[in-house]
C-alpha cells in the first residue's frame, strides 16, 4: 500500500463484504483495504487472509478513533446501516453503502439529515445496477429517442434459491429494491404506485414464502413497468429486462458467453449468482466511488435516491398485503440533493 491510496475500511465481511475486500485488494486502482470492521471472529478471520495488512475491529467507532481509515464500505445487512452510517457521518467519512440505504423512509430520513449537516455529499449507495455496461447502454437507448417514447419495461429478476432467514417482505426490501432505483434511473421519471400480484405458488419455494409475484409499477410519465420476482428458480440467477418502445424492442440480461450445441441440444451457461453476474458493475462501480472520493465527491447514487427507494420499498412491502395499487408520494426534493 503507498501512501497516496485511499484507506478503506470495510464493514460486515459477509458474501458482499468478502467479495468488496477481494475487489479493493485485487482489482480496483488508487485505495487498498487498511481496516475491516467485523464483530464474527470466523468471518473476520477469513477476510483477514485476503487483505492481511488491514487491522481487524469490531466496532466502527474503534476503526474510526484509531485514524485507520480514509473512507469505508459498508455491506452489513441493511437493517444494521444506521448505526453505522450515523458515526462515519459524524467523522466526516466518505461512504459506499450497500443497498438498501435503511430498511425503512424514517430511518433513512435521519440519514439524509444527518448528512445534510455535514454539508458535504459523503454517502453513494451500492445500486450496482446503474454501472452494468447493459444498463447503461439501455438508458442511453432511453435518452437518445432513436426507437421512440419509452412505453413499457418488462423485467425478470430470478434466484436460483435464497437463505432461510429471507422473508416475505424481503422479496420487496433486499430484492425488487434495484428495481425501485434502477427503473426511475432508466426511465427518467418517478414511481407513482406500486402492486403486487400473486399467482400460482412454486411448491419448491421455502415454506413460508408466496411467490413468485408480478410487481406492478405505474410511473408519474405514463410508463409502465412489470417485474417478476422469484427466488426459487434452482437453474440459475438471472436479471433481464425488455424495453418497449414506440417503434423497438431492445432487452438486456440474456445470457452470454460459449454457446455449445452437443448431443441433440443447445447449451449456453447461465449465471449462479449475482456477484458473478453484476462483477463488471461492482468493479466499474467501486473504481468510480474510489476516484470520485479521491477527487472529493461521490459518483453515484445518493442518500436521496437511497431515501426514494426506502419510501417505494414502504408501498411495496404495503402492496404485498394489498388488492390493487399502493400509491406513493416523495416529499421535495432538498436543495442540498438538486441536481441541475
Ligand atoms: C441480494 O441481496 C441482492 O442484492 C441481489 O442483487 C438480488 O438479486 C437478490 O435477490 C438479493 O437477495
Amino acid at each position: 500500500m503507498t501512501t497516496t491510496e485511499l484507506r478503506v475500511g470495510v464493514v460486515g465481511a459477509g458474501i458482499m463484504g468478502a467479495d468488496h475486500i477481494a475487489r479493493l485488494t485485487g482489482t480496483i486502482a488508487g485505495a487498498d483495504v487498511s481496516a475491516i470492521i467485523e464483530p464474527d471472529a470466523t468471518r473476520a478471520e477469513a477476510a483477514s487472509r485476503l487483505a492481511p495488512e488491514a487491522s481487524v475491529f469490531g466496532r466502527i467507532e474503534d476503526a474510526i478513533d484509531s485514524g485507520a481509515m480514509d473512507a469505508v464500505v459498508v455491506a452489513t445487512p441493511g437493517a444494521y446501516h444506521e448505526p453505522v452510517l450515523l458515526p462515519a457521518l459524524d467523522a466526516r467519512i466518505p461512504i459506499l453503502c450497500e443497498k438498501p440505504l435503511t430498511q425503512d423512509p424514517g430511518s433513512s430520513w435521519r440519514i439524509v439529515e444527518a448528512e445534510q449537516k455535514t454539508g458535504k455529499h459523503l454517502i453513494q449507495v451500492g445500486f450496482m445496477r446503474r454501472f452494468d455496461p447493459q444498463y447503461r447502454s439501455l438508458r442511453d437507448l432511453i435518452t437518445s429517442g432513436t426507437a421512440g417514447e419509452l412505453l413499457m419495461l418488462r423485467g425478470v429478476h430470478r434466484n436460483p434459491s435464497v437463505p432461510p432467514n429471507y422473508t416475505q417482505e424481503m422479496l420487496i426490501t433486499d430484492s425488487v429494491v434495484h428495481e425501485f432505483d434502477v427503473v426511475p434511473w432508466l426511465a427518467g421519471a418517478s414511481i407513482a404506485s406500486v402492486r403486487v400480484d400473486y399467482g400460482r405458488r412454486n411448491s419448491g419455494s421455502p415454506s413460508h414464502l408466496r411467490e413468485p409475484i408480478l410487481v406492478i409499477m405505474q410511473l408519474d410519465n405514463g410508463v409502465l413497468v412489470d417485474v417478476e420476482m422469484n427466488v426459487s428458480v434452482r437453474f440459475g440467477y438471472q436479471v433481464a429486462t425488455e424495453a418497449v418502445f414506440e417503434r423497438g424492442v431492445a432487452r438486456i440480461g440474456q445470457p452470454e458467453g460459449l454457446e455449445l450445441w452437443q448431443d441433440g441440444a443447445f447449451r449456453i451457461a447461465e449465471h449462479q449468482t449475482y456477484t458473478t453476474r453484476f462483477k463488471r458493475a461492482y468493479d466499474l462501480e467501486v473504481q468510480a466511488w474510489v476516484d470520485a472520493v479521491r477527487a472529493g465527491g461521490i459518483a453515484g447514487p445518493s442518500a436521496w435516491d437511497g431515501f426514494k427507494v426506502a419510501v417505494a420499498c414502504e408501498a411495496g412491502v404495503k402492496a404485498l398485503h394489498t388488492e390493487g395499487a399502493v400509491s406513493m408520494e416523495l416529499p421535495p426534493t432538498p436543495a442540498f440533493y438538486a441536481v441541475d
